[in-house]
């Protein structure tokens, strides 16, 4: 593990600063075993509640004692034998264990009890995955174009870009003290497709293809972000990079430099990336971007590349390579048990080339199928529960965990999600499907605002009692001249929402109703 480097604290302390400057969160991936055998009751309050985060383990108020495990998977993709042992991971939790795939096209696991943990690093370890520095202020997975090296229309394959940034950004999994102390959380995304798969504009950094003097490369953005006190879209840099390993990795750890050595620290609804480019000026903040980057950096390609409106990827699909398909599969609000996850290695396996990825959409593609294959796939019976053909609502929903494990939220999300999506199915009939985005409160971790329907949980008066209600948000666009909807109406109960969204998808989606409510 690369050692804790020595800070000067500066900032005004918060909470949080002062206990990471006490001790480095990822100091406590050397205390494992010590926690194993203590037992969570008798652990550090710190350590339990924050440090933890900084090895993926998340502990739950919500279900003390059965922690949350959040993994790293770069653009996405795994094999059949790592989704394998997820799924042992989570088996022997019984009713307790579970997974989630998450919007930022990972993994999270449920059930996990922390006198496992140690086993379990060394069995991920084995399949060479790792959960390192996934929470608190860390670089989240880095996603990618979920069709890399299969599309025959993609411009740029990040699937080698993707793990090579995670690499410097862990230190292959071992953990690397140089970024665990930024001043907030981070994400960054490499976008290699027409379509902008990865929602790349509400990224910190978001690297798009871009061509320039008729070479291809990214245009780089900066600053996106959603928070309770503020959403943004990135920005350009006014910077455009060769496609190159070194410059793509060179350039995310240059960014990283700058915030977390300049970021704002005091106040940490303050301390997103945006911020500091808004306190310093996006000249300056450039300026000492390309001074980390030790390389003048080159001005922006007039335009990105991105001329396609955005795919979901589920269905079959000829890849590039002859012969071969891929099938995007429809995994409810991305919900999985470990039948589910055995079940999808088998298929990979039996059919493809083993390997399985996965969408911001939070849905699972098996690639490499033979096409003369595809038929025998197409009857597996997991194929009944994660369909190719879901209806037009269910297909396009995606939904944060919610109050069921999440102790922010302010109303449960995914149960919630799918009934109503279920509902509405049966109430219209539309001819495209609409993108429902369910956020169990403000962080917008279920990302409303990139959503034709947001729905951010929160709470509401009705009938003189206070109950589980969302604020609407439209207007997201996604893929070509991504834009971000805002909240038009507040405070909707959430038994009010069959017949709100109702009347929203006749009026602005182009519904008719099956019935005569
Ligand atoms: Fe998130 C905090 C779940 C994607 C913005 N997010 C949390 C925590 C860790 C809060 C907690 O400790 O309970 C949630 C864990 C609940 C649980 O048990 O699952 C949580 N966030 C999620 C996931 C699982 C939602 C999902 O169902 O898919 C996503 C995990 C992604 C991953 O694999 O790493 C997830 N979170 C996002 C996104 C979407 C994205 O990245 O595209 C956002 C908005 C984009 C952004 O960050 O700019 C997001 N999460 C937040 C925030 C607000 C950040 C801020 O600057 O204020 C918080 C709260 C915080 O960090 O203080 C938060
Ligand atoms: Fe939890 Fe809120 Fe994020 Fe949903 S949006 S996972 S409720 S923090």
């Amino acid at each position: 593990m690369v050692q804790a480097p020595q800070r000067e604290e500066t900032a005004t302390q918060n909470k949080f600063e002062k206990f990471k400057a006490e001790k480095d969160g990822l100091i406590v991936k050397d205390e494992l075993e010590q926690f194993a055998q203590i037992g969570w009751e008798a652990m550090d309050k710190t350590d339990l509640e924050h440090r933890l985060k900084w090895v993926g383990i998340f502990y739950r108020p919500v279900t003390p004692g059965k922690f949350m495990m959040r993994m790293r998977i770069p653009n996405g993709i795994l094999t059949s034998q790592q989704m394998r042992v997820l799924g042992e991971i989570v088996q022997r939790y019984g009713d307790d264990g579970n997974a989630d795939i998450t919007t930022r096209q990972n993994i999270q696991l449920r059930g996990i009890r922390i006198e496992d943990v140690p086993d379990i690093f060394r069995r991920l370890n084995g399949v060479g995955m790792t959960s390192l520095q996934s929470g608190m202020d860390n670089v989240r997975n880095i996603t990618g174009s979920p069709v890399a090296g299969l599309d025959g229309d993609e411009l740029i394959d990040t699937r080698e870009l993707t793990q090579k940034v995670q690499d410097a950004i862990v230190n292959r999994g071992e953990g690397n003290f140089e970024f665990t102390n930024l001043p907030r959380k981070f994400n960054i995304a490499i976008e290699g497709g027409r379509d902008n798969s990865v929602h790349a504009e509400i990224n910190d950094i978001a690297f798009v293809p871009a061509y320039k003097d008729s070479e291809l490369g990214f245009n780089v953005l900066v600053g996106g972000f959603f928070s309770a006190k503020r959403c943004e879209a990135a920005i350009p840099l006014n910077a455009w990079i060769p496609v190159n390993d070194d410059d793509v990795v060179d350039l995310s750890i240059a960014i990283l430099r700058v915030y977390r050595d300049r970021g704002l620290r005091a106040n940490r609804q303050k301390a997103r990336l945006m911020w500091l480019i808004d306190e310093i000026g996006l000249e300056k903040f450039r300026s000492l971007v390309e001074e980390a980057y030790g390389r003048p950096l080159a001005i922006a390609a007039e335009k990105d590349a991105i001329d396609w409106e955005k795919r979901d990827h589920i269905g079959v699909f000829k890849q590039k390579q002859p012969v071969l398909s891929y099938v995007g599969l429809h995994v409810p609000v991305g919900r999985f048990y470990a039948q589910d996850m055995f079940d999808l290695a088998r298929i990979a396996e039996v059919y493809g080339s083993g390997e399985i990825r996965l969408t911001v959409e939070q849905n699972a593609i098996i690639p490499n199928i033979p096409d003369e294959n595809i038929d025998a796939f197409l009857t597996e019976p997991l194929l009944q529960k994660f369909t190719i053909n879901p209806k037009p609502l269910e297909r396009a929903l995606v939904s944060c965990t919610g109050s069921q494990f999440c102790n922010f939220a302010l109303i449960e999300t995914k149960n919630r999600a799918l009934a109503l999506a279920k509902a509405l199915d049966e109430e219209v009939e539309l001819s495209r499907s609409v993108r429902i985005h369910w956020t169990g409160c403000p962080n917008s971790c279920g990302q409303p605002q990139v959503a034709d329907i947001g729905l951010m949980g929160t709470k509401v008066r009705k009938d003189g009692k206070t109950v589980e209600g969302v604020d609407l948000y439209m207007g997201g666009k996604v893929g070509k001249d991504a834009h971000l909807g805002t909240c038009v109406q507040k405070g909707i109960p959430c038994d009010d929402l069959v017949s709100v969204l109702k009347t929203i998808l006749i009026e602005n989606f182009g519904a008719t109703s099956r019935t005569n409510r």
